[in-house]
């Protein structure tokens, strides 16, 4: 099958692109190679699908029900040696990498054999987008496609606090990072805005953290009809994140939870006001109100009370029996230490800890939220910030994980201090901001990113050493959904450009070319609007 390839995707260049033939079909992202030859493989009602037996439940049933969705054929499950069927196989020998695999189609078998389940699972997706773009009668061109990772990391993100999504569209997110190869999804739960992990211990943060009076005023750039005078909000149940969890790890997408500290608590601190700091004078702080516009605010947990640490350790001992992913992100990022500086009991901290200043306390923060969740066998990711204040001693563990988020510098720092780094610029690859100059460009943060930046972005940066980038795990896409007040809207902020970050996080550096990323996602439309996805489709033609 490898004699005469017609066209490859190796190399610096992508050579079907520039030679006459067929060229590599609209997959997104672009495997590693792609071999085509003569001939087809058809999927039609007497296919058969056969897998190994580990492969024969979920994995063998995701495909068949993909299959049924788009071509309406139930293929049986199971039949040995049936005269045109898809194989799935383990082989970790043959395929080496991991999340590796192989797709070979020829005239009466298509066979993907993975490293592991999750080989199996990405040939499937592969698979799928092939048979998306294969029109009426299923017929898949010969080939062999040969196919791995270049980031064990390939993150997305949604903030479900400043707007709430429903669990129907949280799945249906989990679906589509699946479809392009992600294997992240990152939960940004808590903020300023809203509580929305149910926490059985704490039931106030169900009754008043997760809601918002609209009644205030707020901010001028606050999206208007959010101001009727309702309550607005709500939480995601145990029994929901569980089921959520579940869905995703079938999809091999892990959930990491965000649980935001020492800042962007005011909802919580809403519901528990005892964890704020002290006034001034010595009165304890507050009122405090659940934000009802956005930005930063000076009202962040107290560091210097320990009742606020054993309130987030108790509520982080709910969400690690919810999430059994190896890291928990904990935030980190933009507290102001306003407070911090006049509250007695932080200052009193500082001293009993011979801390230098308020960083120094922000580091102890993290440090002693770390150490816990390590207790519990969790590793930490935070934002950035994490890395203020921890001087020469390195106050954090070796364990923990930065997310670069304000531009690079901080992922660089992270790498040369040998901690793992996951790169996520807010310069690159931010979906909150304008992806195009359109005036009808519906109302966003700000800012500037076209599809066309954010496929320009290389995440391991020029000035590190081979020997620090191998502390970059991956990239991931953030979705802050301040002005994404509905499914609708967050669909057309993060797609197509969350495909852009799939094939950066997936694709060798080497394959990477806009103008064929291009082609080939014209040729995925068919399958977004299929499945009713609201993407943005001017993205090639981004003017002023
Ligand atoms: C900064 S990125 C934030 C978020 C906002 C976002 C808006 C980060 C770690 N913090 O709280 O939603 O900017 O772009």
């Amino acid at each position: 099958l490898c004699a005469q390839p017609i066209s490859t995707t190796s190399g610096p260049t992508v050579p079907g692109l520039t030679t006459p033939g067929p060229t590599v079909p609209g997959l997104i992202p672009v495997p590693v190679s792609y071999t085509h030859q003569p001939g087809a493989f058809r999927v039609s009602a007497s296919t058969s699908i056969e897998a190994d037996r580990q492969l024969s439940g979920e994995t063998a049933s995701f495909l068949q029900q993909a299959i049924e969705q788009l071509t309406r054929y139930r293929l049986p499950i199971g039949q040995p040696a049936q005269p045109n069927a898809i194989r799935l196989r383990i082989d970790s020998t043959m395929i080496t990498q991991r999340e590796g695999y192989r797709l070979v189609a020829a005239p009466g078998a298509l066979t993907i054999t993975g490293h592991d389940k999750a080989g199996v699972f990405y040939g499937l997706q592969t698979l799928v987008q092939l048979l998306n773009q294969a029109g009426p009668s299923y017929g898949i061109a010969s080939c062999q496609i040969d196919d791995y990772p270049r980031f064990s990391y390939r993150g997305m993100h949604l903030d479900v606090s400043r707007h709430l999504f429903p669990v129907s569209f949280i799945k249906k997110y989990i679906d589509l990072l699946a479809s392009y190869k992600f294997n992240t999804f990152h939960w940004h739960l808590t903020d300023d805005q809203g509580w929305r992990i149910e926490i059985k211990r704490y039931p106030a943060l169900q009754q008043k953290a997760a809601y918002r009076s609209e009644t205030m005023i707020g901010h001028k750039k606050e999206l208007p009809h959010r101001f009727d005078g309702k309550r607005y909000g709500g939480y995601y149940s145990q029994t929901e994140v569980k089921d959520i969890v579940r869905y995703a790890a079938q999809r091999h997408v892990t959930v990491i939870p965000e649980i935001e500290m020492p800042g962007h608590a005011l909802a919580a601190l809403s519901a528990y006001p005892q964890f704020g700091c002290l006034k001034p004078d010595g009165r304890p702080g507050g009122p405090y109100q659940t934000a009802t516009f956005w930005g930063v605010f000076d009202d962040v947990f107290c560091a210097g009370t320990d009742s606020t640490f054993t309130f987030l350790e108790n509520v982080l001992d709910e969400v690690v029996t919810l999430f059994p992913s190896t890291s928990i992100h904990i935030g980190g990022d933009e507290c102001p230490k306003t407070r911090w500086k006049t509250c007695a009991r932080c200052q009193a901290r500082i001293k009993a800890e011979h801390l230098k200043d308020e960083d120094e306390l922000q580091s102890y923060f993290i440090r002693r939220i770390e150490q816990h969740l390590n207790k519990k066998g969790r590793q930490i990711i935070g934002w950035d910030e994490i890395l203020e204040g921890t001087g020469p001693s390195l106050r954090l563990s070796p364990t923990a994980t930065v997310m670069s988020w304000q531009g690079t510098q901080g992922g660089i720092d992270a790498m040369r201090q040998k901690r793992k780094a996951i790169m996520t610029p807010e310069s690159h690859v931010y979906f909150d901001y304008y992806q195009s100059l359109y005036p009808e460009e519906p109302l966003t943060a700000a800012g500037y990113t076209p599809l066309s930046k954010v496929y320009a972005y290389e995440p391991v940066p020029a000035e590190v050493t081979a020997g620090e980038a191998a502390y970059l795990t991956g990239v991931q896409g953030n979705a802050w959904s301040e002005y994404m007040d509905s499914p609708e809207k967050a669909e057309y902020m993060i797609f197509p450009r969350a495909l852009a970050v799939a094939e950066i996080a997936w694709s060798q550096r080497s394959q990477r070319n806009y103008t064929d990323f291009l082609r080939r996602l014209r040729l995925q439309e068919p399958m977004l609007s299929r499945r009713k996805i609201n993407y943005a489709n001017r993205f090639d033609e981004v003017t002023d």
